[in-house]
């Protein structure tokens, strides 16, 4: 697959409908407007960009977009068990799912910047549709592996890894129209978990996925946990990876401009250290950086998350490497 910098596409994904605060749909732009796309530039990358993706026709109210029911056809979007915003999160991810795929299969390297973390429903289904052999690395205080059962909170950003699992009760419409259950337990490896449910752990156990959370981290330091991480779900290092890293991984000191933070996360170096290892790697297919919100905290919080969220992705796609 991909050796040194070909053509990123930079998918922009302003969307917020995964939970409940407004601001994260502000994300994409903000990294943009940061200056994300001459910076990749510069490290030898072809940056193919079209602008955000464009959700604004979807039929359903996204409550966190004022006026966005201006003029247009608005249809009813209660919620299915637990689940909120179920027909707007399944439509803005299932368009973004096919944008992202498109992408892939025409060797471009998505980047996707959200937005909310239920949009890794559409980022980790088009690189599989791509790449089927290809491993996830999942970067994150929280796990996301709530299924619509047993979710508190009822925000789907809580739960896209049910879903590409298949997990019992995500067979339920209107995903299962178009979400194929396409990972494996032991396809995925997580990195900085700190803030579980009770139901998530024990979905974890059950399924024996490998988990390297902060405990970890602190025992054997990121180097050794990015190492073990990388040969459990890619031993040979012959699969292609995709990185899904959502901000709130790091300390709220490093990225608290997020809708979630939680005390005790990566470090700056820790968190740049996982996208060099896996940059370094040379199979990475797919990078996701998401849960920017610029809505959220003082000005200084604000310009440090946005500019790690840039720094991330730089480090993922290359940055260190001589
Ligand atoms: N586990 C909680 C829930 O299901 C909190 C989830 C998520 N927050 C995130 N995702 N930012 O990584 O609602
Ligand atoms: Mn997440
Ligand atoms: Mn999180
Ligand atoms: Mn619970």
């Amino acid at each position: 697959f991909l050796k040194g910098p070909g053509t990123v596409a930079v998918v922009g994904c302003p969307f917020s409908g995964g939970q409940g605060k407004s601001g994260v749909d502000l994300g994409p732009n903000a990294l943009v407007e940061r200056g994300l796309l001459s910076q990749l530039s510069e490290l030898g990358w072809n940056v193919h960009y079209e602008g955000p993706a464009e959700f604004d026709d979807i039929p359903y109210i996204n409550p966190n977009q004022p006026g966005a029911s201006n003029g247009r056809e608005v249809l009813p979007d209660p919620d299915i068990g637990k689940m909120k915003k179920p027909r707007l999160v399944s439509a803005v991810n299932q368009r973004a799912m096919g944008i992202i795929r498109d992408h892939a299969m025409e060797g471009r390297l998505p980047l996707t910047l959200g937005g909310d973390h239920s949009l890794a429903m559409a980022t980790v289904s088009g690189i599989k549709a791509k790449y089927p052999d290809a491993c996830v690395v999942w970067v994150d205080a929280h796990a996301d592996i709530n299924t619509p059962a047993t979710s508190d909170s009822g925000n789907i950003h809580g739960m896209p890894i049910s879903f590409l699992l298949g997990l019992p009760g995500t067979d339920v419409a209107p995903f299962s129209d178009w979400i194929k259950p396409c990972l494996k337990p032991s396809d995925i490896v997580y990195i900085g978990l700190r803030d579980l449910d009770v139901e998530e752990k024990k979905i974890l156990r059950d399924l024996g996925i490998k988990c390297f959370t902060m405990h970890e981290v602190d025992r054997l330091g990121v180097g050794e946990v990015v190492k073990k991480a990388l040969k459990h779900v890619n031993p040979k290092g012959e699969r292609p990876v995709h990185l899904s890293f959502d901000v709130d991984a790091c300390d709220p000191s490093v990225a608290g401009s997020t809708g979630t933070p939680v005390r005790g996360g990566l470090t700056f170096r820790e968190a740049h250290y996982i996208c060099e290892a896996i940059a370094e790697t040379g199979c990475l297919v797919g990078l996701d950086i998401m849960e920017v919100n610029p809505a959220l905290g003082d000005d200084k919080s604000v310009n440090e998350t946005v500019a790690v969220g840039c720094s991330l992705a730089r480090a993922a796609l290359g940055e260190t490497l001589l």
